[in-house]
């Protein structure tokens, strides 16, 4: 392509977007120059976490020099874990831990010349503390977000150690708390990878559509390092466009620009390259272009109304019992939903793997994305603002290039109370300033049923742009009336996103389909054809989630026939079979044409 071709625009500055203050963490690992150090990693499993002592400190991978001389712990002679991995699936006496494990892998490393070297994890869960050459590199609490700590200073020529303690004890002040339903898998659950760059470095940038337009491109660029004042250049070939600006003294610029593009949508997930080149770094992504809004009680995806058929899942797959993280688990998992017809999913219940973020927006799935702040959460804690405020930067920090995310979640299932609006008015805005582009929502099931009627009211509905109820008419709560005279009402005038409903079935029981008790796929499947004929008298309803794919694990369930450890709202059992339920979802969903949609067309079914 000549230069000449393509459409030169000069750096139009506008103030209204803000840097995410406390990410540590570079964007686009992808598409950096990397070596995994993923694969076998000796551990020690340390259930009194004795190696945190002066005396073990197990961090130091002390050898015996002498005759009395000895040390009461070794990587070498112990058991090995898969990097990634979880490590409950991985070795039978690991299945219930909770606790600490110490990692430990060598690798080769020589560093060039004006080059930097960072140690980058997707995630571990939850409490991680790394040392490299035994001395501490960082520490990081979260256990579904990247972290990564520079490693320059630390590396010997040659053979390195990196040594990892991981902890995966539930805490009253974590997120999540104490008591969550799903299985608490500990340990190096997503790739580590060691990132080479140059002195300064494109630490991060946003890139996507001006919020409300289709042609103008409006971001940020921020690099890292001494070299702060340096020329940029944007390019989207395939668009015609390059775009040249500068960096201020605090290694950042802001930027807009015209760009004509073919827009993302599920139909169409087109998705371009784009080069970014400063004078000492350059790296390239796969970006796509949409809109996002509401329009009262309208959804509008690139200008039209749209149905959201969507799907939770969690981070598993369940034939192995273990956490998902390698492409093909996002394959699996992404298939199943497509197959289903969705074009949206929730990640629950919180920041998935970026291999399924990225090859969901590959295969067109609008997504919701969550931290997870899941009930329990005691919103008193004085340190719970900060917190979350990180979660919410190392998310969106990590995704907000992916046009595939129309919706942040603040939270699940929360109780109403001056605190919780406190703070979530807070994440709210912070979120709102981190990125303007997008829609925010919250999973309520605080609702008010009277008779037939229930009643949205959370008055924090106020600071959304996307109301979300879970309710289980059918499983947790008995119908108040038949499922066609349920009325439901709002006192705001948003959309609505029917955000889970379910019921539990054991995959190959068969019985009654008015007994809940019966756990039988005939129940299952009858509280989904209930909850659709419902659905069919919202006006408001703009999207429907299910709970959920498939089953999943959980200590929560613990009725020794039908779950066994295993929440059963599965439409895909765990071992990968459907239940009658699936059929009757895929049916709701292949009759909702979101070309023609419209609400009317639905109401009027
Ligand atoms: C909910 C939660 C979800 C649970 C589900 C259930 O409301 O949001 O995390 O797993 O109900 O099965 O009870």
């Amino acid at each position: 392509m000549r230069t000449s071709n393509l459409l030169l625009i000069v750096a139009a500055f506008v103030v209204s977007f803000q840097s995410i203050k406390g990410q540590n963490f570079m964007e686009n690992i992808p598409g950096r120059n990397k070596t995994s150090i993923n694969g076998q990693w000796k551990i020690i499993i340390d259930p009194y976490d004795r190696g945190m002592t002066d005396w073990t400190s197990i961090w130091k991978d002390r050898k015996p020099t002498g005759k009395t001389d000895f040390y009461e712990y070794s990587f070498e002679e112990g058991p090995s874990l898969e990097v990634p991995g979880d490590w409950n699936s991985q070795l039978p006496q690991l299945k219930y831990y909770e606790g600490t494990v110490w990692y430990k892998r060598s690798f080769n490393k020589n560093l060039l010349p004006g080059k930097r070297v960072f140690i980058n994890f997707g995630a571990a869960n939850y409490f991680t503390n790394v040392y490299v050459n035994n001395i501490e590199a960082g520490y990081h609490e979260g256990g579904f977000t990247p972290f990564q700590f520079e490693i320059t200073e630390l590396l010997n020529e040659g053979e390195n150690d990196v040594i990892v303690r991981v902890n995966n004890e539930r805490k009253v002040d974590a997120i999540p708390a104490l008591h969550f339903d799903w299985w608490n898998y500990g340990g190096l659950t997503r790739e580590v990878y060691l990132i080479e760059t140059p002195e300064t470095y494109i630490d991060d940038y946003f890139i996507q559509l001006k919020k409300g337009s289709s042609d103008q491109i409006k971001g940020w660029i921020k690099l890292a390092g001494e070299k702060s004042s340096q020329e940029f250049k944007i390019s989207i070939h395939e668009a015609k466009v390059v775009f040249t600006g500068k960096t201020n003294s605090e290694s950042y610029a802001e930027f807009e620009f015209k760009a004509n593009i073919s827009l993302w949508s599920p139909e169409n997930p087109k998705l371009y390259k784009v080069e970014i080149l400063c004078e000492t770094d350059s790296l390239s992504d796969e970006i796509g272009f949409r809109t996002i809004e509401t329009n009262g009680l309208d959804i509008l995806l690139n200008g039209n109304p749209v149905f959201l058929k969507g799907i939770n899942f969690h981070e598993e797959v369940p034939q192995r019992s273990g956490r998902a993280y390698s492409n093909a688990d996002a394959l699996m998992l992404l298939n199943w939903s497509k197959e289903l017809g969705c074009n949206f999913i929730r990640l629950a219940h919180y920041p998935q793997n970026e291999n399924i973020v990225r090859m969901a927006e590959r295969m067109g799935f609008m997504l919701w994305e969550e931290i997870p702040l899941w009930q329990g959460i005691n919103f008193s804690d004085k340190n719970i603002i900060s917190k979350t405020r990180i979660l919410l930067d190392e998310m969106i920090t990590r995704d907000k290039n992916r046009c595939s995310i129309i919706l942040w979640g603040m939270s699940n299932e929360t109780r109403p109370a001056p605190d919780r609006d406190h703070v979530i008015t807070q994440m709210v805005q912070h979120t709102r300033e981190a990125d303007p582009t997008r829609l925010i929502t919250s999973a309520f099931d605080e609702v008010s049923y009277e008779n037939n009627t229930v009643t949205i009211n959370d008055t924090l509905s106020r600071q959304l742009d996307v109301l979300a109820v879970n309710q289980y008419l059918g499983w947790y709560k008995a119908w108040p009336a038949k499922p066609t005279e349920m009325v439901w009402k709002s006192e705001f005038n948003k959309p609505l996103i029917m955000s889970e409903f379910g019921a539990e079935a054991l995959y190959g029981i068969s019985g009654p389909d008015d007994v809940a008790s019966s756990w039988s796929e005939e129940y299952q499947a009858k509280v989904f054809t209930d909850q659709i004929q419902m659905f069919k008298q919202i006006p408001f309803l703009k999207g429907t989630c299910p709970w959920l794919l498939t089953d999943f694990r959980s200590p929560f369930r613990m009725h020794p026939v039908f779950q066994n450890e295993w929440n059963r709202k599965g439409l895909v059992s765990d071992k990968g079979f459907r239940k009658k339920a699936w059929y009757v979802l895929k049916d709701y969903y292949n009759s909702i044409d979101n070309d023609t949609y419209h609400n009317s067309a639905i109401k009027a079914e």
